[in-house]
């Protein structure tokens, strides 16, 4: 506290998501004086911004949560395996109340700028209004996909009708009813919005430019018993998900497919494919990830399933992936998805062949046909990882900048800090595990409020990673990257947006596992008093 005395704050915050919420819960505990900033008008982040319909966990409730509270575990019933939006929205502010955590939140606060002070070693933050803000310690917490992207297409300020991104849907959602809608995107969002709205809208044009492979939820209510069942199960449940490879209840297969023979493997595929959730992604052999000829074996699999649901043949082959096998990009799940193509309001307009030419205030020009239209809704993504960094001027020692340091390569120490740019941690940074979220939430902030506590309690004000162990940690990053098939394939997961200049190669967003392995390299760095770092 003496060493912090002229600042405003010990530790800032930006963001009241699950990150900067769990964030501020901690640096509470250690009794220090925390602000968090956000935005929005209210807690949630992702789950405050996405509201689409049919939005919804792709991961089982019970697992994609805070685990660190007993009471909150106990008192909180799901109602679905797989939360939609408005309930993980409630449990948010549900957790948000029990914590009090409000009054240390300012809402209402974009921040525009960063900017490390010498000597004094503090963060000075400047906010849209330009009010400003003094910290010793400057915590990231804005999220992975938080800026939403539209088309980079001619037009698209021009459309005469009603037309939104997914992650800023208006709240009338009767809009649709009986319009003429088009959506362009067939990524997660797409497909979770096409399956909910296409019976209330008149007529829907999907435009798609790269069809994904997709596996079914089956999503279910969780009744007062199982739900008691599932309490008993919280221990076992969250023991799984520290050993599995990305942090979730699903069980690694370490056998090849060739360890199985063909009549095994396909009843083994067929069981899976049965279960709810990712077991089909994260339980089968883990070479179908890096051996394209076991890849092509599952993606025929999962075509087979396609062409089955869709009446219409050539129809069925334009909805399947050709220049990418299954699990190389982030899997959509689906409830419905196909069976809407099969409806004759539903058209899908492929983009590839019939490419996009602009947006004129009737709809959508492609290069034989206008599509007119009432509403448009773009459902194509997020400047993903690095693009919430990109959207605030962060400048470090000697007035560096992020976006400089940054531009020829994300370079990090653990996903968690950057050289340069002291005193500041980054939760869900480039390079640090993702898998489910929650789980490397919780680590991610723990790990942080233990350093933070240590260096007050050892009068340390200026902490910052050496070059050296930021070149180690890229290469390992890149060590466990290799000789994965998704590594090789344009998505967000390898940093691509076609819509953002500045992204259009791929490059290292993400730490690629095993999330054990992740947590016992951050644990040496504890366990060395963080002698990996410049402390002073
Ligand atoms: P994604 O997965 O990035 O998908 C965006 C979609 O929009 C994808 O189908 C894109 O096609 C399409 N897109 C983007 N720009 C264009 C243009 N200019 N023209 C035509 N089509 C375009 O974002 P989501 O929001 O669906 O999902 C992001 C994550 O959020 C998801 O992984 C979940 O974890 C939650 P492309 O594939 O680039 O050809």
């Amino acid at each position: 506290e003496e060493v912090n005395k002229d600042l405003d704050y010990d530790v800032l915050i930006i963001g009241a998501g699950l990150s900067g919420l769990y964030s501020l819960h901690r640096m509470r505990q250690l009794g220090l004086r925390v602000k968090v900033l956000e935005a929005g008008e209210a807690e949630g982040g992702t789950w405050f911004w996405n509201r689409y319909p049919g939005a919804r966990f792709d991961s089982e409730s019970y697992s994609y949560i805070f685990s660190f509270s007993q009471e909150l575990l106990d008192e909180w019933h799901w109602t679905e395996q797989f939360s939609p939006q408005p309930e993980t929205l409630k449990y948010i502010q549900h957790f948000t109340r029990k914590f009090d955590l409000a009054k240390d939140i300012q809402f209402n606060t974009r921040i525009r700028s960063a900017h490390f002070q010498s000597p004094s070693n503090h963060w000075l933050l400047t906010d849209e209004s330009d009010r400003t803000y003094t910290t010793r310690y400057l915590i990231t917490a804005m999220g992975i996909l938080n800026q939403p992207t539209l088309p980079d297409i001619p037009g698209v300020e021009s459309f005469a009708g009603q037309a939104w991104h997914t992650a800023r849907w208006p709240s009338d959602h009767s809009a649709l009813a009986g319009k003429r809608v088009g959506i362009i995107g067939t990524g997660a969002t797409a497909i979770q919005t096409i399956q909910e709205i296409y019976p209330m809208c008149g007529s829907l044009h999907i435009f798609q430019r790269t069809p994904n492979w997709t596996a079914p939820l089956r999503n279910s209510k969780i009744n007062e018993e199982e739900m008691a069942a599932i309490r008993k199960r919280y221990p076992e449940i969250f023991q799984q998900c520290l050993e599995s490879y990305s942090c979730f209840t699903h069980v690694t297969d370490y056998r090849k497919t060739t360890d199985y023979t063909r009549e095994e493997l396909f009843a083994r595929w067929e069981e899976l494919f049965q279960q709810p959730g990712f077991a089909k992604v994260l339980s089968v052999s883990t070479d179908i990830f890096t051996d394209p000829v076991a890849n092509e074996l599952y993606s025929d699999f999962h075509a087979d399933k396609i062409r089955k649901r869709v009446n219409d043949p050539v129809l069925a082959e334009k909805l399947i992936p050709k220049n990418h096998g299954f699990g190389t990009r982030r899997v959509p799940l689906e409830s419905g998805y196909y069976e809407a193509f099969n409806e004759p309001h539903v058209h899908l307009v492929d983009i590839r062949e019939d490419p996009i030419q602009e947006i004129t205030p009737r709809g959508v020009k492609t290069g034989t046909q206008e599509y007119e239209l009432d509403v448009l809704i773009y459902a194509t993504g997020f400047d993903a990882v690095t693009g919430s960094f990109g959207a605030v001027d962060f400048q470090g020692l000697e007035g560096k900048k992020l976006k400089d340091a940054w531009s020829a390569g994300i370079a990090t120490f653990l996903g968690l800090s950057v050289k340069d740019f002291p005193n500041m941690f980054m939760i869900m940074g480039p390079h640090q595990m993702f898998g489910n979220i929650p789980r490397s939430i919780e680590y991610a902030v723990d790990w942080v409020a233990d350093f933070i506590e240590w260096a007050r309690d050892n009068k340390i004000t200026f902490v910052q990673p050496t070059q050296r162990k930021m070149d180690a940690w890229y290469k390992h990053v890149e060590k466990l990257g290799e000789g994965l098939l998704a590594n090789e394939v344009d998505s967000w997961m390898t940093g691509v947006n076609k819509n953002v200049k500045t992204k259009q190669k791929r490059s290292l967003t993400r730490y690629n596992g095993p999330a054990p392995g992740y947590r016992k390299e951050c644990d040496a760095v504890k366990a060395r008093n963080y002698s990996d770092f410049v402390l002073g």
